[in-house]
């Protein structure tokens, strides 16, 4: 993939086509109400946004089934909503309730729903790959055809953990699907500044896992390469390497003045925004009318405002659990 890359023709039914839009525009307007929250005092800690790359997670989301695993990094609310887990639960967890999907104790960066198969949420950068392989390689021995996604930024690639856990997936031919979001910064470091190699995808020769590159900003070609890329993983081909180019709009967490990059280049990709662009050729396919658009903005809207009552209305954790599961009981 080089230089600006053109769309993957639209070849979607109606209703999946209005699917992905309805979950890209959800994760847009539940970190725009976090964002309004945390500046209100009411959601407390870090914030990590994904606006901006929300076509990475909903794309990919769509090659999985309710039997996979996913793990995913402190910018997961995007997967956290792709993945199903209700904006509640997660609102809720962002306040710090008891009713959040962690109960309240884990916040922004530590979402995690066992019922739904997500495994966090882990604030470590790379800490989750590691994870991942375990999950696999559970999954291996007992002989479940589960694979395992496992989402991390392209600053974890400068981590030893991202280089044994491609070595052990593809030595024991693991069935985890490594999805890379490459949003081209690890906070203030550009890409350059801390990959001799900064073709990402090119890191999985040297491990003899399967890679592909794609374009993070348009959510059907991350679909079709993450259906591609799957495919793979189920057949017994081993892990696979994707890795999604993207860029985050905001900064990269409530604490970060944004020096490192110029305000031209936030706007340049503001002009791929991948909801825009998204919608626009949904108009163009005739795939939706300003009636679907309405819809799915109100309906976003809707959801985001219930689960800020829901995280509203929640308890808060008694006093009495305070040393709850800080020691394991004696067996
Ligand atoms: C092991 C470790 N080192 C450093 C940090 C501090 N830190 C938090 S986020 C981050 C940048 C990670 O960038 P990237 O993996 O590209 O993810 P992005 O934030 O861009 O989504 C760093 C260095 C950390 N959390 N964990
Ligand atoms: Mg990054």
């Amino acid at each position: 993939m080089t230089g600006r890359p053109e769309p993957t023709p639209l070849a979607l039914d109606r209703g999946h086509a209005l699917e992905l839009l309805r979950q890209m525009g959800l994760i847009r307007r539940f970190e725009e109400k976090a964002a309004e929250l945390y500046s209100r005092g009411k959601i407390r800690g870090f914030l990590h946004l994904y606006i901006g790359e929300e076509a990475v997670a909903v794309g990919a989301m769509q090659a999985l089934t309710p039997e996979d695993n996913v793990v995913a990094t402190y910018r997961e609310h995007g997967q956290a909503l792709a993945r199903g887990i209700p904006a509640g639960s997660l609102m809720a967890e962002m306040y710090g309730k008891a009713n959040g999907c962690s109960r309240g104790r884990g916040g922004s960066m530590h979402f995690f729903d066992v019922s739904r198969r997500f495994y966090g949420g882990h604030a470590i950068v790379a800490g989750g790959l590691p994870i991942a392989v375990g999950l696999a390689l559970a999954d291996a021995l007992q002989g479940r055809p589960a694979i395992t996604a496992c989402f991390f930024g392209d600053g974890a690639v400068a981590e030893w953990e991202f280089h044994e856990s491609l070595n052990l997936a593809a030595l024991w031919r693991l069935p985890v699907l490594f999805l890379c979001e490459n949003n081209l910064y690890a906070m203030g470091t550009a890409l350059a500044g801390h990959q001799s190699q900064p073709d990402i995808r090119r890191k999985g020769e040297g491990y003899g896992v399967a890679a592909d590159a794609v374009d993070g900003m348009d959510v059907v070609a991350v679909e079709a390469a993450a259906r591609r890329a799957a495919a793979h993983v189920r057949d017994g081909g081993g892990p696979f390497l994707l890795e999604a180019r993207t860029y985050r709009f905001r900064a990269h967490s409530t604490a970060d003045p944004e020096l490192y990059r110029s305000r031209d280049e936030v706007e340049r990709w503001k002009q791929r925004d991948p909801i825009a662009l998204y919608t626009a050729r949904l108009r163009e396919g005739g795939l939706a009318g300003d009636a679907d658009l309405r819809a799915i903005e109100a309906s976003a809207e809707d959801e985001v405002a219930g689960a800020v009552r829901f995280a509203e209305a929640g308890p808060w954790e008694p006093v009495e659990d305070l040393a709850r599961d800080v020691y394991a009981e004696r067996a």
